[in-house]
């Protein structure tokens, strides 16, 4: 089981891979019984689903937590060329450490970083990989020897105004170069060559050559769901986004990254949605109705280079939560040890074991009840 959060860290070489694992057996509660297999199919009609290895499951109540699926295939040219030198990619415990490495060997030329069309998990992290490496570059006395480019298939830098100022400030005093709505398709890694489509300006593409890639894969629903009737238009599962109930089978529920909460899929928005989830299933266990609503919180620490974070917190509205009483919205080293060291206690020790339900009440604490 991986901390994936930790990758960013591990793709600039601040963190080793090993330090983001631990064994599955070992997170599993006493109690709960692991069975080693995967849904193959969903019959919520008939409260049971049937694994891969040919075994029907029936359930009372069912909580589908699947994650997200990376599609490194939609982009031509992967992931075979992830078998050549100086592309790599934080998304995948088998191509992050390939991120450390191109950082490495960098001598002279492109870096560039990649957000794909799709909805993707921590939408933070495929430019945080870059603060990271333009701080490498320099420290190393490469700087001037690159030209850093965030290839994004947005029209922002960030969702969240407060924070995407902060954001456009760094990356202009950086000499960062931002093109937006340039979404990658291709990638010719034997020439070290990127292709990307213009997407506001139909059918009209742009080759970029690198000496350094990184890679921001597409990301979509597992198939699993998406030919479900758990899973809504998109393939996501259906909840309701106060409640987290699925919107036509009372007695299943949703979490995390599978599911159509409109927010941003992150750790800290499973954390918040963890303890909404709990509200939830007890009263329904009970035949009441639910009446604790998540309100889409989510947080996203934007590191900004080896010993600064941007701590990101907002909800459902795109409004800033924040649980500190200072400006997150600036750089700061508390943050970043929050982060690199105690997000992983948390998670490990907190999140995993049922007690971390999110900072709500530490932003309560921190604000004195002043603040909702
Ligand atoms: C959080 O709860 C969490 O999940 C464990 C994260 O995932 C790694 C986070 O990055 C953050 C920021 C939070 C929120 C916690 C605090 C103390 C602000």
């Amino acid at each position: 089981h991986y901390y994936q959060p930790l990758w960013t860290l591990v793709g600039a070489g601040a963190k080793q891979l090993s330090t983001s694992a631990r064994p599955t057996a070992s997170v599993i509660p006493s109690g709960v019984k692991w069975i080693k297999s995967s849904v193959k199919q969903f019959y919520p009609d008939e409260n049971c689903v049937y694994t891969n290895d040919g075994k029907k499951i029936s359930y009372k109540y069912l909580i589908v937590a699947l994650g997200i699926k990376l599609n490194y295939d939609q982009i031509k040219g992967l992931p075979e060329g992830f078998g050549y030198p100086h592309i790599g990619s934080n998304y995948s415990v088998e191509t992050v450490e390939k991120t450390w490495k191109g950082l490495q060997d960098f001598k002279e030329g492109n870096a560039i970083f990649t957000f794909p069309n799709t909805p993707v998990k921590c939408a933070g992290a495929p430019q945080k990989i870059m603060y990271l490496s333009d701080a490498y570059l320099r420290k190393t006395g490469k700087r001037s020897k690159a030209n850093i480019i965030f290839n994004t298939s947005l029209g922002v830098i960030f969702a969240v105004q407060k924070y995407a100022n902060a954001l456009e400030k760094i990356v202009q005093e950086r000499n960062l170069h931002v093109n937006y709505k340039h979404n990658l398709i291709e990638v010719r890694a034997d020439k070290q060559e990127a292709v990307f489509e213009k997407l506001d300006s139909a059918g009209e593409t742009v080759v970029f050559e690198y000496e350094m890639l990184h890679v921001t894969p597409p990301m979509g629903p597992h198939d699993v769901l998406m030919k479900s009737p758990l899973a809504d238009a998109g393939g996501w599962v259906d909840v309701d986004k106060d409640t987290l109930q699925h919107k036509k089978y009372p007695n299943v529920f949703g979490i995390g990254d599978c599911t159509n909460l409109p927010t941003s899929k992150t750790a800290a928005a499973v954390a918040g949605q963890s303890a909404v989830l709990d509200k939830t299933i007890s009263m329904v266990m009970k035949n009441q109705t639910p009446k604790t609503k998540y309100d889409g919180y989510t947080s996203c620490p934007l590191v900004t280079s080896y010993n600064t974070v941007i701590l990101a917190e907002f909800d459902y509205n795109g409004q800033p939560l924040e649980t500190f009483p200072v400006n997150q919205s600036k750089e700061r080293r508390t943050m970043y040890y929050m982060k690199s060291d105690l997000m992983p206690i948390l998670y490990w020790h907190g999140l995993l074991k049922g007690f971390w339900g999110g900072p709500a009440p530490v932003r309560k604490l921190m604000h004195l009840g002043l603040k909702k």
